[in-house]
């Protein structure tokens, strides 16, 4: 457009145009401009919360000028971008991570402070956007930043949901579940493109036609529609120019009214099918074990995919090229199966819309999508009924049923005669109702399947993919160990440490070479180092002290040995196996002369996390956890040898106070049931030690920093299936110790033993899916090794420095690039600051 005007137009421009200047004055003045204007407000009546809407608003206004600026140079030059399809991004708070990868935060802390307010007070006012469960939305908010810090060109697709994951309280010691409304001051951090609105269709039926070829056409005739909105969440890199992109939709009623109500005199109804539009993105759902057969989160599904490829062919039919380069230009990769539909859907509109023959459109889809498994666990694998299916997506289902014949045909050609095997491997099962496999459909329309640690990449070839391994072969099914941003988990949460390391190594480099720390280990003899390091532990421990005063009205010693373990509350991560041994210590503890006390190691046991609503069995845990808390905190016996305590509402906020915290942190699923974890890499990234059994990437964690400086404990995942068998059929009697634990819970130690009786009998022999009792007696001893370990400080100090020096390998920088080359096939595109607003 620019061609079109006259030269003196486009110099106005130009000069207008021209990027704002960084230093404390003109800082200042965008605060001030944005309290006056934006806010409305005067500077006299101003708390934290409307300092930290001006800081964030003037800080949205940088951020967005290196989105302009990346987002108009990709598109000029073209490269090919990888997708990632989430349905999860837990950013958590955007600012203080946002002026830190700016290079920005000390003009800022400088601009703040002058203004009269403290920094880390406003940092405090902003709320965590948390739009994700744990790990896997956490990990695409880690992927991204890596992504955008290596120039990778890359976008995000994923949900605006007005309600993030719950808030939860505790009441009584149970936990009550509250409606996250993260949105209700507005939300600085996202750019509403209300002129980007994509129409997406539901239900309906299809007409089947022969084209002038004979060829049969389908026309899909679908009987409502709702509107997808973007929101742009900018994301920049640290310390590039490069700023990406994470696209999240938002559902409206369509501007077409519902004119057949309407004319009816339905007036009512007319407002009503509006509602039911925007109901779709409202909440997230937790990752509840009772998914099945919910509707709305399968309308969610195909609302968030369609519109993404919508937006992904539209950019990619800008370029005028073939239909067979799109493979050349896009990949996309599939977080888990959530967004499987996106394979059905790119086939739909390549076939029905393109007119692309079946053949060639099922080539492009292959070679566009790959998919990432996160778990083993039979419950979590999506099923869709085939009957809701087809009531909400009847073209779709007659795609699916397509996909699946001709790929069991070619099953069929290479291992003929087998109908146990076809059974096993059709993307449809055979139950009542039928059921759609959607993990076997993200195997079949992908080119590469990948696992996210080793060992849990093995499994998945030995147990739920099998099959699929003997069809296509090894090559498809890869491993990306997971990784985490040293940006936010150790320079944001962690300063001080994060300062020592940078004068230790004589720069920042590190920070984006996490290889670079192994200059540390040199430093380990080094008795003034080690004290600064343990004295920066002790900092950041009087730190979550303060918060466990505030939140859980507990005085804790910061000279106590902090354990830790936060993460969901689930059977499998074993947090009632923690809190069992804890009761054996409590126990322990009481048996003891005053003589035999003196020599106990003082411990702080942390729990938090969140259960899923409908889990009642998890929920009980946390029960139990606050029944034990309530009973140990308070008992003069005991005094500052053991506290308990359950901090509510874990989310990513509190982890960056908790991480750099802890001295030891609990990684203790049951082997072969985590498929990496990520917190077991944050904690040791900040010194703190890791007691865990040989599972997920703790073994890789092993590998990487040695056998001396991690607890381990507990079976291994090939002797699960056997030690559970000898439960089930040998009646291989319960742990002493363990059996002991329960009488006392039993005896009504800790309230009315009746609340926790469906909590104990998961316990009972050959019922312990989990293997609590098998690992028990090992469990202690790895407690007792960190006890007697912890006493030794000068010896601990070498092995926590141990521990940062040694995680280089798990910079979430590693995963990408492996993603980026293995996977992908994209290049980095660095952006130039051509000093544009
Ligand atoms: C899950 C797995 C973790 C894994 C993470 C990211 C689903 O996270 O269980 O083992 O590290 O994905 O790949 P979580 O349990 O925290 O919800």
């Amino acid at each position: 457009e620019k061609s079109k005007w006259p030269k003196e137009t486009v110099q106005l421009w130009e000069r207008l145009s021209k990027k704002e200047a960084n230093d404390v004055e003109t800082i200042q003045k965008s605060i001030v401009h944005h309290v006056t204007t934006t806010l409305a407000r005067a500077a006299y009546n101003m708390d934290n919360f409307s300092a930290y809407q001006a800081v964030a608003l003037s800080t949205r206004d940088r951020l967005i000028s290196r989105w302009n600026e990346t987002q108009g140079q990709l598109s000029k030059a073209d490269p090919k971008r990888v997708y990632y399809l989430s349905l999860e991004f837990l950013l958590g708070r955007s600012m203080d991570n946002a002026l830190l990868n700016m290079g920005l935060k000390d003009t800022y802390d400088k601009s703040v402070e002058q203004l009269g307010f403290n920094m880390e007070d406003v940092i405090e006012s902003e709320v965590d956007a948390a739009l994700g469960n744990g790990g896997l939305g956490r990990l695409a908010a880690c992927y991204m930043d890596s992504l955008a810090t290596l120039d990778y060109p890359a976008w995000g697709y994923g949900l605006r949901y007005n309600y993030g994951i719950f808030q939860q309280r505790i009441v009584d010691g149970y936990q009550t579940e509250f409606p996250d409304y993260w949105l209700n001051f507005d939300n600085p951090w996202e750019l509403p493109r209300l002129d980007i609105s994509i129409q997406i269709s539901f239900g309906g039926h299809v007409q089947a036609s022969q084209d002038e070829y004979g060829v049969t056409r389908h026309n899909w005739i679908p009987g409502s529609s709702v509107q997808a909105i973007a929101y742009d969440v900018p994301i920049p890199g640290y310390h590039t120019e490069n700023c990406n992109n994470i696209r999240l939709w938002r559902s409206k009623p369509t501007k077409v009214f519902d004119l057949t109500s309407f004319n009816e005199g339905n007036y009512e109804k007319s407002v009503e099918d509006a509602t039911n539009a925007e109901k779709i993105t409202s909440v997230l759902y937790p990752n509840d074990n009772t998914m099945a057969g919910k509707e709305l989160r399968l309308k969610q599904q195909y609302f968030w995919t369609a519109a993404s490829l919508h937006d992904i062919v539209r950019r990619f039919k800008k370029s005028m090229r073939e239909w067979s380069n799109f493979p050349d230009q896009v990949a996309i990769q599939l977080n888990d199966t959530h967004p499987t539909l996106a394979i059905v859907e790119l086939q739909r509109l390549l076939v029905d819309e393109e007119m692309l023959s079946w053949d060639d459109a099922w080539e492009i889809v292959t070679k566009t999508f790959a998919f990432t498994n996160h778990t083993v666990l039979p419950e979590a694998m999506e099923k869709w009924s085939v009957p809701m299916f087809e009531y909400l997506l009847p073209r779709h289902l007659q795609i699916i049923f397509d996909i699946n014949l001709f790929f069991l045909q070619k099953v069929e050609t290479k291992f003929p005669n087998d109908r146990g095997l076809l059974n096993r491997m059709s993307i449809i099962e055979e139950a009542q109702p039928q059921q759609i496999r959607m993990a076997h459909l993200a195997v079949v329309g992908s080119h590469k399947v990948n696992g996210v640690a080793a060992l849990h990449s093995n499994l998945i070839k030995t147990t739920i993919f099998k099959d699929f391994v003997d069809y296509y072969g090894e090559e498809k099914f890869i491993n990306k160990t997971n990784g985490i941003t040293p940006r936010r988990w150790l320079h944001q949460a962690n300063p001080q440490l994060s300062n020592l390391i940078t004068e230790t190594l004589g720069g920042d480099k590190w920070l984006k070479d996490l290889s670079l720390l192994k200059g540390l280990n040199t430093k380990t003899e080094d008795a003034a180092f080690r004290k600064q390091w343990m004295q920066i532990k002790r900092a950041n421990k009087v730190r979550l002290a303060e918060l466990i005063k505030t939140r859980c009205d507990v005085e804790v010693s910061p000279d106590a040995l902090f354990d830790v373990q936060v993460k969901r509350i689930h059977e499998y991560k074993r947090q009632f196996m923690n809190i069992l041994v804890v009761i054996h210590r409590y126990r322990t503890i009481k048996s003891m002369t005053a003589a035999q006390k003196a020599s106990v190691q003082p411990r702080v046991v942390i729990f938090g996390g969140k259960a899923a609503p409908g889990y009642y069995i998890a929920k009980l845990v946390i029960k139990l956890i606050n029944s034990v808390a309530a009973v140990v905190n308070q008992d003069p016996a005991v005094g500052d040898l053991l506290k308990v305590v359950f901090i509510p509402d874990y989310n990513v906020s509190v982890a960056e106070v908790i991480v750099p915290a802890s001295d030891i942190s609990q990684h203790i699923s049951t082997a072969g049931t985590e498929a990496s974890g990520t917190s077991n890499m944050k904690f040791v990234l900040n010194g703190g030690l890791i007691i865990g059994t040989l599972d997920g990437a703790n073994i890789e964690i092993l590998e990487e920093i040695g056998e001396d400086n991690i607890f381990i404990f507990g079976c291994m995942a090939h002797e699960v299936e056997d030690l559970r068998h000898a439960q089930r059929y040998r009646g291989v009697p319960m742990d002493p110790a363990l059996q002991g634990v329960i009488s006392a819970i039993e005896r009504g130690t800790f309230e009315d033993p009746k609340i926790f009786q469906p909590l104990i009998s998961t316990l009972t022999v050959g019922k312990d899916f989990y293997l609590i009792s098998a690992d028990f007696a090992s469990y202690i001893a790895a407690n007792q090794q960190v006890d007697a370990a912890y006493k030794n400080q000068d010896e601990w100090s070498k092995k926590s420095i141990r521990c940062t020096a040694n995680m280089g390998k798990f910079s979430s920088d590693r995963s990408v690039k492996e993603y980026a080359e293995e996977i992908w096939n994209i290049k980095p595109y660095p952006v130039v600051d051509e000093g544009h607003m």
